[in-house]
């Protein structure tokens, strides 16, 4: 049985950037019912029970038909919110250091010019969907809950929800001033972390 990870801060403390009523409509709501429809998915596939998250949305498993579809995508969708809530903290914000800020400087030439890529792609999803950062330095976009591990990519270190689910509440429409702010509240030591431990689940 998966579980709902707990936040490792408290639903208030991203303050303006993201309200507390945002995270827990967003943990509490949309990311639990992602845990239950993948647990549920799991129930009509017990040979595929206790495996890691990692090892379901890998390219090295064949799933049955009957549960593919729910297991990609509530597997995706608590793969990829367990990420999320890790890359922002409220004491995020300001520029990466060390070997993370080596590597985005070498691939983008500085902070800034990586922000706009990001932020652009961002802006370029259409619907629903993520943007992610490779432990390469690539900036790649799945829609709907698709995860960069099921396309046979190494696990990502940053990734942006830009689901209407994750700003409507306090940016309305405006997926670019939610995409602005949120650079305030990024980890990057959390982020940095993941280029010598990827994240698993
Ligand atoms: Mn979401």
């Amino acid at each position: 049985m998966f579980k709902l990870p707990v936040l490792p801060y408290e639903y208030e403390s991203p303050g303006k950037h993201m309200s507390a009523e945002t995270l827990k409509y967003h943990h509490d709501k949309h990311h639990q019912a992602y845990v239950d429809k993948l647990n549920i998915a799991l129930e009509s596939a017990p040979e595929l029970q206790g495996m890691p998250l990692d090892y379901l949305l890998s390219t090295g498993v064949v799933l049955p038909d009957a549960a593919k579809k729910a297991i990609i995508n509530n597997g995706g969708g608590h793969y990829n919110h367990s990420l999320f809530w890790l890359c922002i903290s409220p004491n995020g914000g300001g520029q990466p250091s060390g070997k993370i800020a080596d590597m985005i400087i070498e691939k983008y030439g500085s902070y800034q010019k990586f922000v706009e890529e990001f932020s652009s792609k961002a802006l370029g999803v259409f619907g629903s969907g993520w943007v992610w950062l490779l432990p390469n330095g690539d900036i790649i976009t799945t829609s709907n809950q698709d995860t960069p591990i099921t396309m046979g990519l190494s696990a990502p270190i940053l990734c942006l929800d830009v689901w209407e689910h994750a700003y409507y509440i306090d940016y309305k429409n405006k997926r670019d001033d939610f995409v602005k702010s949120w650079w305030d509240i990024v980890d990057w030591e959390s982020v940095s972390s993941r280029l010598d431990t990827p994240f698993s689940i």
